[in-house]
Parts: structure tokens; C-alpha cells; sequence
């Protein structure tokens, strides 16, 4: 067994063990009361699952087991410009220790002997319309990958209850090796006609990525890094990673899960912001006739733009309470790597008119940025302004969490998951009581 998952197996069956006498002794202790707002308004803020790689905090922001995003970029291995790699955020979901640089070249090592996509998968993709938005076909890949799976190979086979997150392991590991191929592999065919380029396996998970999207360009592959690090999870209570998470708990495989969470992630509300941001500055940029709008044009755009009674795309979230420190670490990227972007001086703009905009609205309970609102303004600087991919990206990085939490459910024996539902006439009756 390699040392990741025999490390892994340790801590679990240590866990699992801890946890099974916590709820043994007390497991009829309260952690939450529920509100009929709660209930009708989203369930936001209901505990009601765990999810170990994780927590985010209202305030601070994401904790990768305890670390934050500038601990992370500090402690973990990194690449030649010291962006952090993903592979050691993976390793540090899974096990709850700082990887070392061996540890992180093993991971990579094996990832790239796991990375080799079936020609089945190639000719899925070929058979759907080009310009089919690059999220549809990439859960339709995802899907094509899936009779690969180990996990539905041994469960009909008759695999015991203790096998089951070994199983989900493997094919977790697969999928995250062979994501980026078959990403890339959309955006050449969707915007590059199909040129496509070979993976190069002398590179790590990222830079193979940034290589196969068509860019060698060193600070390219120091923000794919950063990117797919950032992105790749944040705690269990969001809609991609929920979607996962309810999905496995049917003990569907890896594969049918994740593709789950990704249309999950493609909605506007969720991923798919990322290309909204764009699409909207865009917009705005035609719209005033400059590619430098002072900040009372932009004020302007976005009063229309509410005024319309649509949302500020990557403004808002269901419990940050603070700048997002994604757009922070992005916004610090951009410092050290970019000089003299209009588009990203943009962005900087947007982020001094529109939260004291959204606070006046009286109703917006976070008006700050979030991770999609400077995504965007990075990949055009590096020539990847073709937005309708851009949740793909979010969506290979988010794999690495969602992921690893699923390997974690599945060896703490999670079970189906399954809350309870009202109709409003129980909630009326609730309220004559
Ligand atoms: N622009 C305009 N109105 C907003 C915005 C915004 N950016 N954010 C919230 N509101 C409105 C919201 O539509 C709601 O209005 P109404 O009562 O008329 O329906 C009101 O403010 C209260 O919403 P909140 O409780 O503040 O936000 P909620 O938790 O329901 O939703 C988001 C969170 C993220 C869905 C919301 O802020 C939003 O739509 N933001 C824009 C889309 C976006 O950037 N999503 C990406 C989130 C991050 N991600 O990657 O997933
Ligand atoms: C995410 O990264 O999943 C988003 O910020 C949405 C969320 O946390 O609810």
C-alpha cells in the first residue's frame, strides 16, 4: 500500500473507532436549533452533516484542516515561484499533516501513472456539437469514465462494508488524474479546433494542466497552482460539494457523484458565477465605450444592472461575512505577477463601488467579493478569455476536495443521507399552536 493510503487507513480506523464511542455515549446531545426561517429560506446555517477536509468561517474564511489560505501558501510544498501545489492541499485533506516535498513528487508520480483516458471518453466528447457548453460535456466525460469504476466493479462483486472507501479511494485517485486531460481536451476542442496537445509527465498536476491548455508561460502554471488549490473546497455546506455528499451517501461511485456536484457547480448562483463575472464586465466595457470605466461609470452599470433586478455577479454569499480571502489571494497574485492590466485594475475598481452599493440596498447580508469576482481578470491576462470554460476549471480543483471527503465518509461508514421535509400546512400548524 502506498504511503498516502496506508497513512490515511491509520487515521480513519483511528477515527472511526472515536467516533462511533462519541456517538455511542453522546449521541442525544443538541448541536443546533431550527428556525421556520432556516427551513424555508435555504437551510442556511443548519448543521446537519460532516465533512473533515474543511470548515469555513464566516469571518476568517476557509480552514484546510485548521490552515488558511496564507498558511497554506506558506507550509505546503510548492512549485518553482512557491505557489502551492494541489497535490499537498490532497494530501493535507486526507491525513490532516503538512506533506513533505517527497511526499508531494510520490503523489504527482502517481497520479501521472493513473492519468491515461480511454479513447471511449475522446469519442463521447467528439459526438456532441462543438460549441455544447464546456460544463455539459464535461460531466457527459466524467460519465463516459465511469464504467472504469472500481467501486461498482467490486460492490457487485460482493465487497464487505469495510472495503467500501478503499474502493472509493481508487477511483478518486483516478479521477483526479485524468481530469485535467479530459479538460483540456474540451477547451481545444471547443475553442482551439481540436489541436489538441500531449500531456507532458515530467510536470506536476498543474503545470501538466496549464501545458495541455496550451500555455508554458511560468507564471501561467504558478496561478494554475495557486487556482486549483484555492478553489478546491469549501466545507461540506455548499451546493457542489452537498450534491457529492448526498450522491455517495447512496453508495453511487465516484464518478456518478461528482458529476452530480458538477451540474451542481454550473448553475449562476454557484460556479458558474465565474463566467458571469467576466460576461458582465465585459458587457459593461461595451456598454460605456472604454476599457478604462472611472468608478462612477462603473457605479452607474451596476445600479442598472440592479435596477434590472439581477444580482452583481461575484458579490454576495450564503456565509462569508467578509472579503472572500480567495479574492484576496488572487488580488495578491495579480500584485506580484501582473503589471498594467486595465481589466484587472477593473476588478479593483468594482470592489471599491459595489459593496457599499449592495449595503444600501438594506437587504444583502454579504456585500463584499467573493472567489469568482477575480478569477476571471487573471485567465484573460493569460489569454484564456474564453469564459464558458471557466467553471471547469472550478471544477477539476473542486474534485480534490470533494473527493477526499468522500474517501473520509465512506471509511467513517457514513450513512444514507436522508432529512426530513414539511408541507406548509405543517408549518401553519406549527404556527397556531
Ligand atoms: N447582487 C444583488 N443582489 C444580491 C446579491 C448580489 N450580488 N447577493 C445577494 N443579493 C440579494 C439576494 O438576491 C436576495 O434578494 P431577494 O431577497 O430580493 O431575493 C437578498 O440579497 C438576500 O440574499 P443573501 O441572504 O444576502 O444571499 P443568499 O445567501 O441568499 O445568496 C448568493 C448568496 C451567493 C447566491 C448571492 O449573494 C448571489 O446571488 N451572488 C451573486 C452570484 C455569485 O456571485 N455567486 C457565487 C457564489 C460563490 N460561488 O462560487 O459559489
Ligand atoms: C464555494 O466555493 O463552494 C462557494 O463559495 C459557495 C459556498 O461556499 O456556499
Amino acid at each position: 500500500m502506498e504511503s498516502l493510503k496506508q497513512k490515511f487507513a491509520e487515521k480513519a480506523l483511528a477515527l472511526y473507532t472515536e467516533l462511533r464511542a462519541i456517538n455511542k455515549e453522546h449521541g442525544n446531545q443538541k448541536v443546533d436549533e431550527v428556525t421556520l426561517s432556516q427551513v424555508t429560506g435555504g437551510a442556511r446555517g443548519i448543521k446537519m452533516m460532516m465533512w473533515e477536509t474543511s470548515q469555513l468561517d464566516a469571518i476568517k474564511g476557509i480552514r484546510f484542516r485548521g490552515y488558511s489560505i496564507p498558511e497554506v501558501k506558506e507550509l505546503l510544498p510548492s512549485g518553482p515561484q512557491g505557489e502551492p501545489k494541489p497535490e499537498g492541499l490532497f494530501w493535507l485533506m486526507l491525513t490532516g499533516e503538512i506533506p513533505t516535498e517527497a511526499e508531494v513528487e510520490a503523489l504527482t508520480k502517481d497520479w501521472q501513472s493513473r492519468s491515461e483516458v480511454s479513447d471511449q471518453v475522446f469519442k463521447t466528447l467528439e459526438s456532441m456539437p462543438a460549441d455544447t457548453h464546456p460544463m455539459t460535456q464535461f460531466t457527459i466525460a466524467i460519465m463516459a469514465m465511469q464504467p472504469d469504476s472500481i467501486f461498482d466493479r467490486r460492490y457487485a462483486e460482493g465487497m464487505s462494508k469495510t472495503e467500501h472507501w478503499d474502493a472509493v479511494y481508487e477511483d478518486s485517485m483516478n479521477l483526479i488524474a485524468r481530469l485535467p486531460r479530459v479538460a483540456a481536451y474540451i477547451y481545444r476542442r471547443s475553442f482551439k479546433d481540436g489541436d489538441h496537445i500531449a500531456p507532458d509527465n515530467s510536470l506536476d498536476w498543474s503545470a501538466n494542466f496549464a501545458h495541455m491548455l496550451g500555455s508554458d508561460d511560468k507564471d501561467f502554471r504558478s496561478l494554475m497552482r495557486l487556482y486549483l488549490t484555492i478553489h478546491a473546497d469549501h466545507e461540506g455546506g455548499n451546493a457542489s460539494a452537498h450534491t457529492v455528499n448526498l450522491v455517495s451517501s447512496t453508495l453511487s461511485d465516484p464518478y456518478r457523484s461528482f458529476a452530480a456536484g458538477m451540474n451542481a457547480l454550473a448553475g449562476p448562483l454557484h460556479g458558474l458565477a465565474n463566467q458571469e463575472v467576466i460576461k458582465w464586465i465585459f458587457e459593461m466595457i461595451e456598454n460605456l465605450g472604454t476599457k478604462t470605466p472611472t468608478k462612477e461609470q462603473i457605479q452607474q452599470y451596476v445600479q442598472e444592472t440592479l435596477d434590472a433586478r439581477k444580482v452583481i455577479p461575484g458579490y454576495g454569499h450564503a456565509v462569508l461575512r467578509e472579503p472572500d480571502p480567495r479574492f484576496t489571494a488572487q488580488r495578491r497574485f495579480a500584485e506580484e505577477y501582473i503589471k498594467d492590466s486595465e481589466l484587472i485594475e477593473t476588478v479593483w475598481k468594482i470592489f471599491d463601488v459595489v459593496p457599499p452599493m449592495l449595503e444600501a440596498l438594506g437587504k444583502v447580508k454579504n456585500p463584499w467579493p467573493n472567489v469568482d469576482a477575480h478569477s476571471g481578470a487573471l485567465l484573460v491576462h493569460y489569454g484564456f478569455s474564453e469564459y464558458s470554460f471557466y467553471t471547469v476549471l472550478f471544477g477539476v480543483s473542486r474534485a480534490l476536495g470533494v473527493l477526499a471527503a468522500g474517501i473520509w465518509s465512506r471509511a467513517l461508514g457514513m450513512p444514507l443521507e436522508r432529512p426530513k421535509s414539511v408541507t406548509s400546512d405543517w408549518i401553519k400548524s406549527q404556527i397556531q399552536k
